[in-house]
């Protein structure tokens, strides 16, 4: 158990080398990656969302927690497939087409990953036909779109028009953020959520799969 209140504290420290060691002792201690990926790394991730929203923790900071947090989560991947533990949730993300801006969309990935979910990133300017493709693919519950610039915002709207034209518009939940983004842009376009952060992004994807 100290093992996982180590890498738990090292996550929150944003040190990756000592995530790695503590993951591998409890591994080695024949704890239960499950126990070792929610009261470590899951409970970490989650201090660092409540953190950010306080505003105790900042941008670069929560960057090199999740990073931190991906380190451990790499030597767990193998056991809790073993064990068959499911994920909160699937989740396909990307940033929209035309737009190369990565970091909050990855931010949000990384973040989403220590929350437990099954996250498969498209990465940038992604073709509105390659999310619903991979949507249907991955029979995914969440679609997440990320947009930087005012002049790729519509193609969140031709993204969600995509997901109709293929018919699964309806059995997937539509979550978009961005600096330039607006709950009231995500009201006209018809998407389901809007992330202001990616610490509320965690909040509201749970929200949506638990729906
Ligand atoms: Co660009 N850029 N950029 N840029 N860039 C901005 C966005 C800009 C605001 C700068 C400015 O003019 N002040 C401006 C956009 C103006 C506008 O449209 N309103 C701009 C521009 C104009 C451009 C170019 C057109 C510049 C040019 O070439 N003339 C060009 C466009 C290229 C393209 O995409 N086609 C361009 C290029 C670039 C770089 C490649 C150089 C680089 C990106 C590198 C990379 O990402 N790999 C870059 C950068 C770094 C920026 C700024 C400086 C920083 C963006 C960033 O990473 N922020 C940015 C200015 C700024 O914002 N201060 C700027 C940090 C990141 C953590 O925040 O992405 O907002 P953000 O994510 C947040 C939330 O928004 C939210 O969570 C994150 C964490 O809390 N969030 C989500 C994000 N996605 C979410 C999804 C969700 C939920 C929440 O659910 C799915």
């Amino acid at each position: 158990m100290d093992q996982i209140h180590e890498a738990y504290n090292a996550v929150l420290a944003g040190d990756a080398a000592i995530v790695q060691a503590s993951v591998e002792a409890a591994l080695r201690e024949n704890l239960p990656a499950e126990k070792i990926l929610n009261a470590g790394l899951i409970g970490a991730m989650t201090e660092v969302g409540t953190r950010f929203e306080n505003g105790e923790m900042y941008v670069p900071e929560m960057l090199i927690a999740a990073r931190a947090m991906q380190s451990g989560l790499v030597l767990l991947r193998p056991r809790l497939a073993e064990s068959g533990v499911k994920a909160t949730g699937k989740v396909v993300i990307g940033t929209v087409r035309g737009d190369l801006h990565t970091i909050g969309k990855n931010l949000v990935a990384m973040m989403l990953e220590g929350a437990g979910f099954e996250v498969i990133d498209l990465g940038n300017d992604v073709p509105p036909e390659r999310f619903a493709a991979a949507a249907r693919q991955h029979d995914t519950d969440i679609v997440a779109m990320s947009a930087l610039l005012t002049t790729t915002m519509p193609n969140m709207r031709a993204t969600i028009e995509a997901l109709e034209d293929i018919g699964i518009r309806g059995q997937v939940k539509v979550m978009i953020g961005g600096a330039p983004v607006t709950e009231e842009f995500a009201r006209q376009i018809g998407a389901d959520s809007f992330g202001p952060d990616a610490a509320t992004a965690v909040r509201l994807a749970k929200a949506l799969v638990a729906k």
